[in-house]
Order: structure tokens, then C-alpha cells, then sequence
């Protein structure tokens, strides 16, 4: 039941694998840890499969289901669409929910090409002149430390940012007998670790130095290039049979970029760095100091300042679970510290508070556009050899 002060805020999800669970966390705690100008009503869940959806439904905590995003978003009861799909089928639901009235949430990479977050972007900048508005889920910016990072670059604490060392490291598909799923389908994916890790890092970087990236150099590997066609597969990892197939798409990401602040910066994403599992890190480096933060130490934030007493100078290691920390209020005391899931939690407060508001909720598609546009840099270097491409 909607909360009697607050005026619903009826939400439909499309997908329910690993991010679908993710968002129906969000969706579940949002309104228990946080005042919310509106009330989130898990309405419905739209998946191809009957059985499978109505068993999701149950067991993420949506009200009903649908077996078509097109009927999920014809419904009156739904004010807010939800995108936890493949890539190949980001534009097609956004653009048909902003056009119905619908408030959209997407998953990131937002589209599989620029050409597609074009057409994204247009409906979207159509769309917030009715006041409905659109958000792309990149959601480690949500993560406190990296709100701190952020703060401290714009405070200008560590002064002009020189470097960026940016990486994000994964080992699930390093056994080259992991059997295939649709991230390593380029018609479903658009990229491999590029698009799908690699987008998140090259977020980051911008969201943090509040910088643009304005020119890469870059180099993409498939190492694996078949695979066992799944027989079942959930979240990352699935069981293969003896029928293989091709992978269509990168294994590891590497690239050089320039910053729109005069600095460079270092990428790497890959899905072949055995023993990192989730490990994402950023090092920004700058004229009077440094942060530092990395994933798997995700309640912490490391900053030097160059103006320190050398005797006592060093990087500290700062506990960023205060009550003063972005959001750290409404979870737990001191030390206690937030999780991956927590970020998705933010996400789905900041959006409904933008809704409320009547505020753009960041970041926006057209920030999604910008980092495709990197992205699509980076192929267009690996494959042409030139040394330099603008986004
Ligand atoms: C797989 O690399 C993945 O699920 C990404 O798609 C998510 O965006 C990331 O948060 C966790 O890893």
C-alpha cells in the first residue's frame, strides 16, 4: 500500500537477472532508509517467459507481471519504467517510454553505438519538456567515497588533475571453457569489457575530475574466441554444453586518453585478470595531492596532500562512513559500512527526489551519449590504428 502522505510513485521493471535484482533491492529499501517525496510501488515485472517472470516476480518483490515491456508501459498504474536489459534493447523501450509519458531508468552502457543514444538523448531532451524525466545507471558514482573524491577534486584539494589511472578488473569469463552468455554477444552487448566495465570507468573518471575526456588511443583483445553455448547461465557464470560458439566481442580494453583539463589519463578493463574479481580503481593525480580509491576497499578513500609536513606527509586512509559522508546518514554508525548493493539504494533515492523536485536527475542520457562517444573512440583507435580519435 502506498504511504498515505506521499503521492505514489508506481515503478515497472523490464529484466530481473543480476541487475534486475540489484534494482528491485533499490526499490525495496529506497523508501525504508530514506524520507522520499513520493512512494515507490513495485507495480510490475516484464520478462519473456511466463513461469520464469511470475517466480522473479515472487521472489524480487513485484506486485505482477507483463510478457512484453510494450504492455508494461501501456499500464496507467506505472509512472516509471526500469531498464535491466540487454543493450540491444535500450533504445527501443526508452524511447517508447518517454514517448507513453513514462519516467525511465537505464542500465548502462545506455545503447549498443552512438547512433543509438542519439536518438536516446533526442527523446529524452523531448520528453523533460513535459517534465518526465530520464537517469542512466551508473552507479558507482553513488558510491560515498567516490562522492568524497569528487568533492575533494572540485574543493581543489589535489589542484590540476595531471593523472588518472583508471582500471576495472574482472575474472569471470578467464577460464576459457566459461561457457557463453549475451555480454559476450556483440548483436546483444554492443562491446565486451569495453562497454560493459569500461563504461563505468571512463564515467568515473569524468564524474570525479569533473573533466571530459577529448581524445583516446586504444586497443581491444579477444583472447578466448569460442566458447560452450550455455545451458544455464545467471548473473556471471552459467554451465555449458558440448555445442560452442563464437565470441563477438572484446576480452580486454586498454587506452590512453587525453583530458579536457590538460591531463592523461590510463584505462584498463578486463575480464582476464584472474583473482580480481569486481576491482575497480581510480587514482587521480594533480598538482597538490592525490585520492586513491579501489572497490574491493570500497568504504575507504585515500587522499595525500602535497602541502603535509614531509616527516608526517602520506596517503591517508580515510574511513568515508561518517554521518557527514553523501548518504552515509540514513545506514549505519561509524565503521559499520556499506556494500555494492547500496549504490543502486542511492540511485533510486536520487532519481525519485529528482522527480519530485522537477529536477534532472543526473547523470543524464546525454551523459550516457558521452560516454558511448569515448567508447565508440576507442573501437574506432583499436581498429584503425590511428593514434589519436576524438569522441
Ligand atoms: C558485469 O561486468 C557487471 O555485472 C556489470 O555489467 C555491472 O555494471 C557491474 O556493476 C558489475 O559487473
Amino acid at each position: 500500500m502506498a504511504d498515505n502522505d506521499r503521492a505514489p510513485l508506481g515503478v515497472g521493471m523490464i529484466g530481473y537477472s543480476f541487475m534486475g535484482a540489484a534494482h528491485s533491492q533499490a526499490w525495496r529499501t529506497a523508501p525504508r532508509f530514506f524520507d522520499l517525496p513520493l512512494d515507490p510501488q513495485m507495480r510490475v515485472l516484464a520478462g519473456r517467459d511466463p513461469e520464469r517472470t511470475a517466480a522473479a516476480a515472487h521472489r524480487l518483490g513485484w506486485d505482477s507481471t507483463e510478457t512484453s515491456w510494450q504492455a508494461l508501459v501501456a499500464r496507467d498504474d506505472v509512472d516509471l519504467v526500469d531498464i535491466c536489459t540487454p543493450g540491444d534493447t535500450h533504445a527501443e523501450i526508452a524511447i517508447g517510454a518517454l514517448e507513453a509519458g513514462k519516467h525511465v531508468l537505464c542500465e548502462k552502457p545506455l545503447a549498443n553505438s552512438v547512433a543509438e543514444a542519439e536518438t536516446m538523448v533526442a527523446a529524452a531532451e523531448a520528453a523533460e519538456q513535459r517534465g518526465v524525466r530520464a537517469m542512466v545507471g551508473f552507479t558507482y558514482r553513488r558510491v560515498p567515497a567516490v562522492q568524497l573524491a569528487r568533492q575533494l577534486v572540485a574543493d581543489g584539494r589535489i589542484g590540476e588533475v595531471r593523472h588518472v589511472r583508471a582500471q576495472y578488473l574482472q575474472d569471470w569469463i578467464a577460464d576459457a571453457d566459461a561457457p557463453l552468455s549475451w555480454r559476450l554477444d556483440k548483436s546483444k552487448a554492443g562491446s565486451g569489457a569495453l562497454g560493459d566495465i569500461g563504461a563505468h570507468i571512463i564515467d568515473l573518471a569524468q564524474f570525479v575530475t569533473g573533466e571530459q575526456i577529448t581524445g583516446v588511443s586504444g586497443s581491444l583483445r579477444t583472447f578466448v574466441t569460442e566458447r560452450p553455448v550455455a545451458t544455464e547461465f545467471a548473473g556471471l557464470s552459467g554451465q555449458g554444453g558440448t555445442e560452442r560458439g563464437p565470441v563477438t566481442v572484446d576480452d580486454a580494453a586498454v587506452f590512453l586518453a587525453d583530458l579536457s583539463g590538460g591531463g592523461v589519463g590510463v584505462f584498463e578493463a578486463t575480464r582476464f585478470a584472474y583473482g580480481r574479481k569486481n576491482a575497480i580503481r581510480l587514482e587521480v593525480n594533480g598538482s597538490k595531492g592525490s585520492v586513491a580509491f579501489d572497490f574491493e576497499d570500497m568504504n575507504v578513500l585515500h587522499f595525500y596532500d602535497a602541502a603535509d609536513d614531509p616527516v608526517v606527509a602520506g596517503f591517508r586512509r580515510i574511513q568515508v562512513t561518517e554521518p557527514q559522508h553523501a548518504y552515509i546518514g540514513h545506514w549505519w554508525p561509524a565503521g559499520h559500512g556499506l556494500g555494492y548493493e547500496h549504490a543502486f539504494t542511492h540511485q533510486a533515492v536520487d532519481l525519485v527526489e529528482a522527480i519530485a523536485a522537477g529536477d534532472q536527475p543526473t547523470p543524464t542520457f546525454a551523459d550516457g551519449l558521452a560516454v558511448q562517444r569515448v567508447l565508440a573512440a576507442v573501437e574506432l583507435s583499436s581498429e584503425s590504428g590511428a593514434r589519436r580519435v576524438e569522441p
